[in-house]
């Protein structure tokens, strides 16, 4: 990166989609000027960030028993045609290759939009006995789409770079069952993780994945009360396993289908992350992900041998942290002004930034300061180590009571759908609906607001679904005027 040029003004926060933009440049995230739409370049920040975040959810899957595979990147016609409901889902957004160098493909391949149709073919070769199940593999690769909508980087993008995708194999509908709301769970972890509350509910039937029985989706409210959704988990029942022939010899020596279930997530969770917490100021990380945690600069104006012993202690300093903690930690000691260095590291969402001048020095001390909050403290040297560790602890829970507060202040319970039209400009309406399809699409009609579905919290088990008269009546159905349950609506991305 160069230094000392003029700093660009990042716009306010308020204008979130400009401010978006320009952070993603300004801060090094995301390289838009690719000559090909709706793809984007990762720089090395980017990267970094990227690699930080998924190594999150590669712990949080194989700590819970999945194992990381790789499949290839072309699924042949004939593989990708074999489920019908799948293929009308996708065929809009399918990249075909159909030439090797100049001579046509006897069969055309395509890029996978997502990996069924890719996998399950070998999963009839792998599932044989009920011994082999739960089978519960991922991976993440790039997945082709060519989406219609507008594209937006790391929101939605024809090449997604970073699908993670799992795919499991289970015995039965109900095991299958658990398996997606064990997913959910995972999740709304990983999200805890990186500080972003979550909304999770269960799809309606027109907006659940191709081939699907149903679709948990987890949610974000982004800064503009727009939704994204940064997350699904599918169950697919035996819908895959009948056309995949994916049978397994059971307990009484019977062979039956399998159930299974998918699900994932992409970059849109680096979208998320940064979204909700930036400032004016730029990024604010979470400190577990944040590519440098601690930036450290000296304060050099005073002598030359003074000099030097600040800079000797911010070396040390520098070693502590690193060597002893493992705190990603950088000195600054380029020529810019400090001005210019708080800038820069503000941007980039360094969590924790220390100055050491020759007033520090003469104390014994270093000041600290948070990039959350940006509350100053002085700390004694030989404490800053562990101050650092707990202020990182505490930014992670600041930030996400902070970012949860935010959520729930814009969830918004209506009754008619002009209400609905006013709230969603702010965040999620919450409306009684009566669960007929008719009723709900007439409700997005009119409101041009989506149905993101019914809260998973709402219901006893989200596999059961839902039923009105269970005890979760919240009033009438806009549309018909019968008991209905609350559903959530909101503009989405
Ligand atoms: N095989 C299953 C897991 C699947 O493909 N599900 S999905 O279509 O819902 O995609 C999973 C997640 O990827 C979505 O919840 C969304 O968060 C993200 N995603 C989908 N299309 C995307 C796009 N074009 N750009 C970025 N992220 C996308
Ligand atoms: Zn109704």
């Amino acid at each position: 990166m160069k230094k000392n040029v003029q700093q660009p003004q990042l716009p306010p926060k308020a204008e979130f989609s400009e401010w978006y933009h320009e952070l993603l440049a300004a801060a090094g995230i995301l390289d838009v000027r690719y000559p090909v739409k709706g793809l984007y370049v990762w720089p090395p920040f980017g990267f970094g960030l990227r690699n930080k975040i998924y190594s999150i959810i590669r712990e949080l899957l194989n700590r819970d028993g999945h194992e990381e595979v790789l499949f290839p990147l072309l699924i042949p016609e004939n593989e990708f045609m074999k489920e019908a409901e799948h293929i009308k889902g996708f065929e809009d957004e399918v990249y075909w290759v159909t030439h090797g160098g100049t001579t046509p493909l006897e069969m055309k391949l395509a890029l996978r939009p997502t990996s069924e149709t890719a996998i399950y073919p070998m999963y009839k070769l792998w599932v044989r006995s009920h011994a082999d199940l739960p089978m519960k593999l991922y991976q993440v690769v790039n997945t082709f789409r060519y989406e219609t909508k507008h594209t937006r980087p790391l929101i939605r993008l024809r090449e997604i770079t970073s699908f993670k995708e799992a795919h499991t194999v289970n015995t039965d509908w109900n095991d299958a069952a658990k398996q997606v709301d064990r997913a959910i769970e995972i999740y709304q972890e990983f999200y805890r993780r990186l500080a972003v509350p979550t909304i999770v509910s269960k799809r309606p039937d027109w907006d659940k994945f191709p081939g699907a029985d149903y679709t948990l989706a987890v949610d974000c409210l982004m800064p503009d009360g727009r939704v994204l959704q940064i997350g699904t988990a599918h169950h697919l029942a035996d819908n895959f396993a009948k056309t995949f022939e994916i049978t397994y010899e059971d307990i009484n020596g019977e062979q039956v289908y399998a159930h299974q279930t998918c699900y994932g997530i992409s970059e849109r969770s680096v979208a998320a992350t940064i979204s909700i917490h930036g400032d004016d100021r730029g990024l604010v990380l979470p400190p577990e992900v944040a590519p440098v945690q601690v930036v450290i600069i000296p304060v050099l104006f005073g002598e030359p041998d003074v000099n030097e012993k600040v800079l000797d202690s911010c070396m040390s300093l520098r070693d502590t942290l690193v060597n002893a903690h493992g705190i990603r930690s950088r000195i600054d000691d380029s020529d810019e002004r400090p001005g210019a260095k708080y800038y820069r590291w503000e941007l980039q969402g360094v969590p924790i930034r220390i100055e050491i001048g020759p007033r520090d020095l003469a104390q014994n001390s270093a000041m600290l300061v948070r990039r959350d909050t940006s509350e100053k403290r002085a700390i004694p040297i030989g404490e800053v180590a562990s101050e650092v560790a707990d202020c990182m602890d505490a930014m992670l829970a600041d930030m996400y009571r902070a970012a949860s507060q935010e959520l729930n202040s814009r969830i918004f319970d209506c009754e008619t759908l002009d209400e609905v039209k006013e709230k969603s400009v702010h965040g999620v309406a919450r409306v009684p609906w009566c669960l007929d399809r008719n009723c709900g699409l007439e409700m997005e009609d009119i409101t041009g607001i989506h149905i993101l579905g019914i809260p998973a919290g709402s219901q006893q088990s989200t596999s059961a679904g839902p039923r009105p008269g269970q005890g979760q009546e919240h009033g009438r159905c806009p549309i018909c005027g019968r008991e209905g349950i609350a559903v959530l609506m909101a503009r989405t991305y």
